[in-house]
């Protein structure tokens, strides 16, 4: 897998991606306010709802969980590649957050169980130099984001939502949960994370939304 070949894996849905590209040129949902998080509950141009939306590219891998493995590589003293046992033998954790999605729903109290990322990042020891991370996933999906932002109590590699395994839609067998950041920067079918020295755009990176995506600060797109 090359940095330079991130293509989604199958037939795409080339109008909500146009329509998406479309948002981040108009700067859609942008209230041009932010908001202090110990404050408020909702970020700024957010609105509340009670289902879970489905959001991806149209390309839902099947995947059984004895095939699927989660490999790290670059910028680290410790490549691993962890199959379905051997991720589930982990430290495990269970957390309850609120997420924000930058079409503008957010939902609270979502209770995940996984692994917590600083299980991960204790296994693999990133280099001092590693700043960045990339995502990649089992639907050709990829999303950056700073290390300081995946090292963090809150963030985990999740199997389990609301008590039940993670279903198909939203990722299962595992996805990562960084509930501070706009939900796009939360990988579904998570295949491998790569520990980089300089940023990079991941898919929706490249194509107008924002290298971090703090909901607080409306950083939908750049
Ligand atoms: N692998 C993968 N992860 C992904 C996406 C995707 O298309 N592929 N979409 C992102 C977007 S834009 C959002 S809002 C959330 C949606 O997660 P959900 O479908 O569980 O609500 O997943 C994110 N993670
Ligand atoms: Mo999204």
């Amino acid at each position: 897998m090359t940095d330079d070949n991130d293509e989604p894996t199958g037939p795409v849905k080339d109008k909500l991606i146009r329509t998406k590209e479309q948002w981040a040129r108009d700067g859609r949902g942008l209230t041009g306010t932010t908001a202090d998080p110990t404050k408020a509950r909702l970020p700024p141009g957010q609105r509340l709802t009670k289902d879970f939306p489905v959001l991806d590219l149209g390309v839902q891998p099947n995947l059984n969980p004895n095939d699927w493995t989660l490999s790290v590589a670059g910028q680290v003293k410790h490549p691993l590649k962890w199959d379905w046992k051997t991720f589930n033998a982990q430290p495990q954790v269970t957390l309850t957050n609120d997420i924000h999605c930058v079409t503008t729903w957010s939902r609270y109290e979502n209770t995940w169980v996984g692994v917590p990322m600083r299980a991960l990042l204790a296994a693999v020891k990133p280099f001092d130099t590693a700043k960045f991370v990339m995502l990649r996933s089992y639907d050709g999906y990829s999303t950056n984001l700073p290390l300081s932002d995946i090292d963090r109590d809150d963030v985990l590699i999740a199997h389990t939502w609301q008590g039940q395994p993670l279903a198909r839609e939203h990722g299962g067998p595992v996805r990562l949960v960084v509930p501070h950041l706009y939900f796009w920067k939360s990988a579904k079918w998570l295949r491998h994370i790569t520990f980089m020295e300089k940023d990079q755009p991941g898919y929706w990176e490249a194509r107008g939304y924002h290298m971090r995506g703090d909901p607080w600060k409306e950083e939908r797109y750049d």
